[in-house]
């Protein structure tokens, strides 16, 4: 299958409310979509980069960048066997997964579109319904944080993630898991704290939550490792994790037992598919996370979280958790904490070109 054209194509939304992490928050989404064309076939990926390097070094811009100089040139025309080996002509290019993901997660939606098919069966997971939860960013008080929760519970979700920061953690949890004993609770701090903050993190243990997510620095595992040993509390990592081998020193350090999976982060589906084995072959459960997508990105994410290993709610919410309005026909619903999958080939959902046009702030065209 040969790459005759790719549009870049950077649309605009709008989140239906701010959301605050400990790193910063966002209301305006500045999303870039990539389309693959092969032939008579073509398919939709987003690239995940956010608007700023708070999570990630990557940004709109930079993945951009990328793309235009030296991405995009590097696969024109290319004659790819299969989804998986479509990055070999850039492999050079180092880091950026942010960007290639983009690429290549378009990719393995061309092939399903060519093959007739849908991405649940070109990866080889189970097609059914998905359990999936929500992540609540800060809220300004306790009680809008109590009202937020018991929302998106009367809403099905299957299990809630918290976003915490210093000075708004323990007390907070406390009284979130004071009024909702029994449901299933978890904490994600976005790299806000360091090792000084054990004793704190250790009050925690008391909360019956179900992990942890990424406590620690963005680059780091050994401190990771450390904390974990002192804590009963499962760490989870996400932003620690770009590629099978970040996940194989994670978990020979002991630095996580459990891992986010977001194959925006890692490089694309096969990577993902990598850490997703290597996680299974050792017991250790994975999820998947989500980067605000618009549909076409939770197209994706709920395809990948159909694989067995993901025994874990991840963060795939409804389109209408974040947007007044999905750039996808059906748009993404819950019901009853469950997700399912679009029926369609290729992607599953089909993408509202037309509404694309209204969001588009630029597009660029490369013909083979
Ligand atoms: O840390 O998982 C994270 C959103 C943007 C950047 C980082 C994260 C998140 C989320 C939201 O938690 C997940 C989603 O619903 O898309
Ligand atoms: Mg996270």
């Amino acid at each position: 299958m040969k790459i005759d054209r790719v549009e870049l194509r950077e649309i605009h939304l709008k989140l239906r409310e701010r959301f605050e992490i400990s790193s910063g928050s966002r209301e305006d989404r500045r999303i870039l979509l990539v389309r693959l064309e092969s032939g008579d076939n073509h398919a939709w990926g987003e690239c995940v980069a956010a608007e700023d390097p708070g999570y990630s070094y990557e940004t709109t811009d930079t993945a951009w960048s990328v793309l235009t100089e030296f991405l995009v040139p590097g696969l024109l025309g290319h004659e790819m066997e299969d989804a998986r080996d479509l990055l070999t002509p850039v492999s050079w290019v180092r880091g950026h997964p942010m960007a290639k993901a983009g690429l290549e997660m378009a990719a393995w939606g061309l092939e399903a579109t060519r093959r007739g098919t849908g991405l649940v069966e070109l990866l080889g997971g189970e097609r059914g319904p998905v359990a999936v939860g929500v992540s609540v960013g800060i809220q300004p008080t306790d009680d809008a944080l109590l009202r937020k929760v018991e929302g998106y519970l009367e809403e099905g979700y299957a299990r809630i993630k918290i976003k915490i920061k210093p000075g708004r953690d323990v007390e907070m949890l406390r009284e979130v898991r004071r009024r909702f004993p029994d449901v299933r609770l978890m904490a994600d701090a976005n790299s806000a704290y360091t090792l000084a903050d054990q004793g704190r993190l250790a009050e925690l243990d008391d909360l019956d939550l179900m992990m942890i997510e990424q406590p620690l620095s963005y680059d780091d595992l050994l401190d990771h490792s450390r904390l974990q040993q002192s804590l009963e509390t499962p760490i989870c990592l996400d932003e620690s994790i770009h590629s099978v081998r970040d996940a194989e020193l994670a978990l020979e350090l002991d630095a996580g037992r459990i891992i986010n999976i977001k194959p925006g982060r890692v490089g694309g589906f096969a990577e993902a598919s990598r850490i997703h084995d290597l996680c299974m072959r050792n017991g250790v459960p994975v999820w998947c996370g989500g980067m605000l997508e618009s549909g076409v990105g939770r197209a994706y994410n709920i395809a990948l979280a159909t694989l067995p290993g993901f025994t874990l709610p991840g963060d795939i919410s409804a389109s209408s958790r974040y947007w007044e309005e999905d750039v996808v026909d059906p748009e993404f619903q819950v019901d009853g904490g469950f997700m399912t999958p679009g029926e369609g080939v290729g992607i599953g959902v089909r993408v509202r070109e037309d509404r694309l046009r209204e969001l588009t702030h630029r597009v660029e065209v490369f013909e083979a």
